[in-house]
């Protein structure tokens, strides 16, 4: 009770009421797929936590886009919310140690959480001359890797890079850069996206603190409560040319599906992703809405697998 009676104290400092934080938790257990009855257990996931999984966070060869995302761009309170959810013990961008110290973070860290902590790795792997195209204190990304995600109690790859290469590893890639499950010969949960969405890193860590395990996935490492369907299917331009009224409305059948961006090069048949329905930026919209055709960044092969972009394939 004291817990959680601090924990809105605090929401409220922010200028966040408990409607607000309420509409969240609402959202989010809706796009993880739960019942309605699920959102007080959400809600008290992030209010009073039984436990909080320390958290390693390691950046490899990216944009940094990943972490910006979970952390700023949606809902202004979310980067707090993760932060009470998880125990960040290390994390480049907003710890505030840095150089030798930040190295002795790290390896305390692990030593004292083996076995327990989750591995959330940004970015992507060089594996060619000895991972010599990416290094962090005189050790490739290879080396740190091998060290520290192995002794995870999970590793979640967040971002297309690290899942699966992605532009990293676009051609002629000389550091022969791949993800981390290729890299390691491991098996990983695979945020994708470019950046991914930040809901769908939050769902997916909500989901193993409140059901104690990691959502079900794809074939591809993605939790199908996020990436079970293609953007295409849940697109509303598609309904342009698919309902009769639209088609009605634009004068020819022709005419309604130039409102659909594939001729423009829209990959979302082939793209699975939830974005149509989290969208981005507080619900505020996403590429197909905004007018700009789906380029597949939650695919394996994204970006060369997707180019030319703009033009039909
Ligand atoms: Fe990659 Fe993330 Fe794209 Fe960037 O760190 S998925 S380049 S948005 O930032 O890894
Ligand atoms: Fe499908 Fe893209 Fe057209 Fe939407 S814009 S209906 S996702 S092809
Ligand atoms: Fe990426 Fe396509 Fe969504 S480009 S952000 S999967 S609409």
């Amino acid at each position: 009770m004291e817990k959680e009676k601090a924990f809105y104290e605090r929401l409220e400092g922010k200028g966040v009421s408990r409607r607000d934080f309420m509409k969240y938790c609402t959202f989010l257990t809706a796009a993880m797929g739960l019942s309605s009855s699920f959102v007080p257990k959400v809600a008290e996931v992030f209010a009073a936590p039984a436990q909080r999984p320390p958290v390693i966070w390691l950046h490899f060869g990216e944009c940094t886009g990943c972490s910006e995302s979970v952390l700023r761009s949606q809902y202004p309170y979310v980067d707090d919310l993760v932060l009470e959810i998880l125990s960040v013990e290390y994390h480049e961008t907003i710890m505030a140690a840095a150089g030798q110290q930040a190295e002795d973070q790290l390896h305390a860290a692990v030593k004292k959480y083996e076995g327990k902590f989750i591995c959330v790795v940004e970015g992507a792997i060089a594996t060619k001359y000895n991972g010599g195209y990416g290094k962090i204190s005189g050790r490739s990304f290879l080396e740190i890797a091998k060290e520290v995600c192995p002794k995870a109690a999970g590793v979640i790859c967040i971002g297309g890079c690290s899942a699966y290469g992605n532009i990293p590893a676009a051609a002629p890639n000389p550091g022969g850069y791949v993800g981390v499950g290729e890299a390691l010969g491991i098996k990983t949960v695979n945020i994708a996206g470019c950046p991914p969405n930040p809901i769908n890193f939050v769902g997916t860590v909500v989901n193993y603190i409140l059901l104690g395990k990691l959502p079900e996935l794809d074939n591809l490492g993605r939790p199908l409560f996020a990436y079970g369907k293609t953007i295409h299917d849940q697109c509303p331009r598609r309904s342009h040319f698919e309902n009769e009224e639209f088609v009605e409305e634009f004068g020819s059948e022709e005419a309604a599906l130039g409102y659909c961006l594939y001729p423009v090069g829209c990959r979302g048949p082939e793209t699975y992703n939830n974005c149509p329905v989290a969208k981005f930026n507080d619900g505020t919209s996403w590429p197909v809405e905004a007018g700009h055709p789906c380029i597949g960044c939650s695919e394996p092969g994204f970006w060369d697998k997707f180019t030319p972009f703009y033009e039909e394939i």
